[in-house]
């Protein structure tokens, strides 16, 4: 049958889990002075995966301070050239070490093996390679002649990528010469503390790197910690604005990458297997679980039954199951509370009265899945095309005239992506300059690059990450 299991070919047996984890201060594993400690779980089985320390106010200050002695005494001062070889080290040794990495990923997030294999672990050495081609290059970067750093740079991010997330904030702020605290998601923390490994591996300087885990009060204590010089936060927009607010009037400037509700624009001249595959890609990558999500479909309303149709059949295929399987398409939502912000999203979605489709196909019995589901008959006004879901649901709207769409697509207060499917060049160049969204991809979507700025307008945030841009938050006078 279609949703017959290949046995899971990768296995946890392919990376050591420790049963508990420290924090990693001054290039060392330490116990939370506190002695408090929380615990990660495999969404896909519920299973406990391990106990990581939760840092408090007092951990953060050593980590802070670490940090700073670092950056003022060994990692600012430092030629260019010898931070990049280190960069390059960290970007080797990701690569050497993905199969762990990728696995570890699966584990404690639950994404499909194949994303975390073919996209995470990838994109995230990736990014560390770009950078390190940049740390001997600052004064061609446009921040004038002799860029400095910034110092010690605050960092919070969240659990849809955890280890890309990582790379995203740490590779700019290494190669312009900060040094770092990052906070991890509370629900995956465990591949930042292999990153505190490969580290020490890679023989990074103590103090460079710092990772602290917990949760909302740990990102708190660090984000407001009166020594560090830049604050960069992924997460909600609800937390985005509380820092913008506890930052406002002070001297620390905060990038903020917040949340989407991205339009993907399909026109009746698109090749229609290609956006159905890049429909799919948009909303059921990592379980709908991303930030530029492509959430609404827009769908010109001469094609749109025949396309909601074949898109339809399409999911019909998509497995939902282990993600340790190679071939499981969409793997688990990663907490309980996300799924039930899902549930209440949909349930709202039917409430109001838009029509819902599901995919029949079975679902695992433990841990936190979700099937593919469709929306049809979805008004602008209905809370499932206003509100960032997070999840694998997808809300389907029609218009008319390249006009509609692009109104249509900018009618939402976040503005962070945004897809458009057609033949005609011209009009990808006329509605992309329309369109405000921070990335406008064409006939492909959810497309990561590190040479690429990424970041969002609106109450997406503000900032960007990737490509020569994603250094100026990192440099003193660079905007963000
Ligand atoms: O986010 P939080 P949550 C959206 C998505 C999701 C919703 C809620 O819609 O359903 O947000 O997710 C840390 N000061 N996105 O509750 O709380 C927290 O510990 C400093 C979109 O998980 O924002 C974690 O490390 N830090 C998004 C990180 O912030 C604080 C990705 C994100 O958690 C904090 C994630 C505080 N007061 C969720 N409170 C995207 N842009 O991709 C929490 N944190």
């Amino acid at each position: 049958s279609r949703f017959e299991y290949a046995p899971a070919p990768e296995s946890r047996a392919v990376v050591d889990i420790d049963s508990s984890y420290g924090l990693f201060i001054d290039g060392e594993f330490t116990d939370a002075a506190s002695g408090q400690a929380m615990k990660t779980v495999n969404p896909a089985t519920e299973e406990v995966l391990a106990e990581v320390a939760e840092a408090d106010e007092a951990d953060i200050d050593r980590a802070v301070r670490a940090a700073r002695k670092a950056q003022e005494k060994i990692w600012g001062p430092m030629p260019g050239s010898e931070r990049a070889k280190y960069l390059f080290r960290i970007a080797r040794l990701l690569a050497e070490r993905a199969r762990e990495f990728a696995v570890l990923e699966t584990l404690d997030n639950g994404k499909p093996i194949r994303e975390a294999r073919d996209v995470d672990v990838p994109t995230a050495a990736a990014h560390f390679f770009y950078y390190a081609g940049w740390a001997d290059k600052l004064e061609h970067a446009g921040f004038g002649p002799d860029p400095q750093p910034r110092g010690v740079a605050a960092q919070v991010i969240p659990w849809n990528f955890p280890l890309l997330m990582l790379a995203w904030k740490i590779a700019p702020a290494l190669a312009a010469g900060n040094t770092v605290v990052l906070k991890p998601a509370e629900t995956t923390p465990l591949t930042a503390l292999l990153f505190a490994d490969l580290v020490r591996q890679a023989d990074l300087p103590p103090g460079v790197v710092n990772i602290v885990t917990g949760a909302g009060p740990t990102g708190q204590a660090l984000v407001t910690h009166p020594d560090v010089d830049k604050v960069a936060f992924t997460g909600s927009t609800a937390v985005g604005r509380q820092i913008a607010r506890q930052l406002a009037g002070s001297r620390v400037p905060a990038t903020l990458e917040l949340g989407g509700k991205a339009a993907n624009i399909v026109f009746d001249d698109a090749p229609v297997d290609q956006a159905i595959e890049g429909i799919v890609n948009g909303i059921f990558f990592n379980q709908g679980q991303v930030c530029c999500a492509g959430s609404r479909l827009l769908v010109q309303e001469s094609i749109a039954d025949e396309l909601v149709d074949r898109l339809k059949d399409r999911l019909g295929t998509l497995r939902v199951g282990d993600p340790l399987d190679k071939n499981t398409d969409v793997g688990a939502i990663n907490s309980a509370r996300q799924l039930d912000r899902i549930r209440e999203l949909t349930q709202a979605g039917e409430d109001e009265g838009a029509t819902r489709w599901t995919s029949d196909c079975p679902l695992p019995e433990k841990g936190w899945f979700f099937a593919p589901t469709v929306f049809t008959d979805v008004s602008a006004a209905h809370r499932i095309a206003r509100e960032e879901i997070f999840g694998p649901v997808l809300s389907v709207l029609t218009f008319r005239t390249p006009a509609e769409a692009v109104a249509k697509a900018n009618n939402t207060p976040y503005g962070l992506s945004a897809g458009i499917w057609t033949e005609k060049g011209s009009r990808i160049l006329a509605m992309a300059d329309k369109l405000r969204a921070g990335v406008v991809w064409a006939n492909t979507f959810n497309r990561f690059d590190p040479t690429s700025p990424f970041g969002g307008y609106k109450e997406s945030g503000y900032g960007r990450e990737g490509g020569r841009h994603g250094l100026a938050p990192y440099v003193k006078g660079g905007i963000g």
